[in-house]
């Protein structure tokens, strides 16, 4: 399996992350990356790739060119005021509040977020562009014929919208691979998100479309981030009806019931008979994830890895969460082998 990857993801790798009212170190840091390629090499998984330049303009083809200039543009602006630390948010437009961008970039930031905890920095915009090249280039291969390819995203993409950033992500590595499948001549395809988080992001770009199956198992809204989006009554609008699936899961879930969610996510893959899946795969779910409920253990992600492989589908793998640091490199891998094996 060709695994694409850059040290470009150290560019982003903010100092502070706003968690229980302080700013820690981000649980979101380059050792997840370090620890993943650690486990990959130990396990023979070395058709190492670089990636190509980013295809800005298919990448804007699921994000908002406004939105793109404001990433840009958000460092330069910040440092141009002399904040001495990170950009954060301090304001966003909450309900009865104009949805319109300020000019200055307090209000940027908060125009442009869906979640406060995430700081941009000098080189964020390069690590999101090269994320998505990571992606794109993965899809390349996919599209070429190769059965398995896992894109080693970071950051991750899947809380980003058409225009919104947050819960560590810039763009949407998984939507923008999605769209290159179609632009590449797949007529359908699916996105299966198992990260413990719903995918918010992608459900937005795709929601009032029927060219892209979205698939998420993920921590209940009422309980786990990002508590705006996830319910199982979102099942898509006007061309996306019945193409937008959600199955939110209660604390403490363990891998019985979220085997059979995903038994279900993959039958209704089936049904719909994609050209090609993206897999938005993080390992949050993770029995020992420090900022998640679902109970997996590291044997659940190779018997997953292995019921993937069943879809018998050209499959890209794009990284998203996880953040057992230690553990992350065996539980990615373990799904990569499952799917490779199976
Ligand atoms: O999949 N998304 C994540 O892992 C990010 C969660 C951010 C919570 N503040
Ligand atoms: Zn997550």
């Amino acid at each position: 399996m060709k695994v694409v990857r850059s040290q470009d993801h150290r560019k982003h790798f903010p100092k502070g992350e706003l968690f229980g009212g302080q700013l820690v170190r981000p649980f979101e840091c380059p050792e997840r990356w370090d620890y993943i390629v650690m486990r990959l090499e130990e396990t023979g998984f070395n058709d190492v790739v670089d990636p190509d330049q980013p295809d800005m303009e298919r990448v804007a083809k699921v994000h908002d060119a406004a939105y793109m200039r404001f990433l840009e543009a958000a460092w330069p602006l910040w440092e141009a005021e002399g904040f001495p630390g990170e950009a954060l948010p301090t304001v966003v437009p909450a309900r009865r509040m104009r949805q319109r961008e300020p000019d200055h970039i307090d209000g940027k930031l908060g125009y442009y977020c869906m979640a406060i905890e995430t700081a941009i920095t000098a080189g964020t915009w390069q690590a999101a562009r090269a994320s998505a090249a990571i992606a794109q280039t993965g899809q390349k291969f996919v599209s070429g014929g190769e059965k398995g390819v896992f894109s080693l995203c970071r950051p991750p993409g899947h809380h980003a919208a058409r225009d919104l950033y947050g819960g560590y992500c810039f763009l949407n590595n998984a939507a923008i691979a999605a769209q290159g499948f179609l632009d590449d001549g797949a007529g359908r395809v699916a996105i299966l998100d198992v990260d413990f988080h719903h995918g918010n992001g992608t459900q937005d770009i795709f929601y009032e479309r029927s060219d892209v199956l979205f698939v998420s198992l993920h921590g209940r809204p009422e309980d786990a981030f990002p508590h705006f989006l996830g319910y199982a009554d979102e099942t898509g609008a006007g061309a996306g009806e019945a193409y937008n699936v959600n199955y939110p899961m209660a604390p403490g879930t363990r891998y019985g019931e979220w085997g059979e969610a995903l038994e279900q996510g993959c039958q209704r893959i089936t049904d719909y008979g994609p050209d090609a899946l993206v897999v938005s795969l993080g390992v949050d779910t993770y029995e020992k994830d420090p900022i998640s409920f679902f109970k997996l253990t590291s044997d659940d992600f190779l018997t997953y890895g292995g019921h993937l492989a069943k879809l018998e589908l050209p499959t890209l793998f794009v990284m998203e969460g996880g953040y057992a640091v230690e553990e992350i490199g065996i539980n990615t891998v373990n799904v990569l082998t499952g799917f490779a094996g199976g």
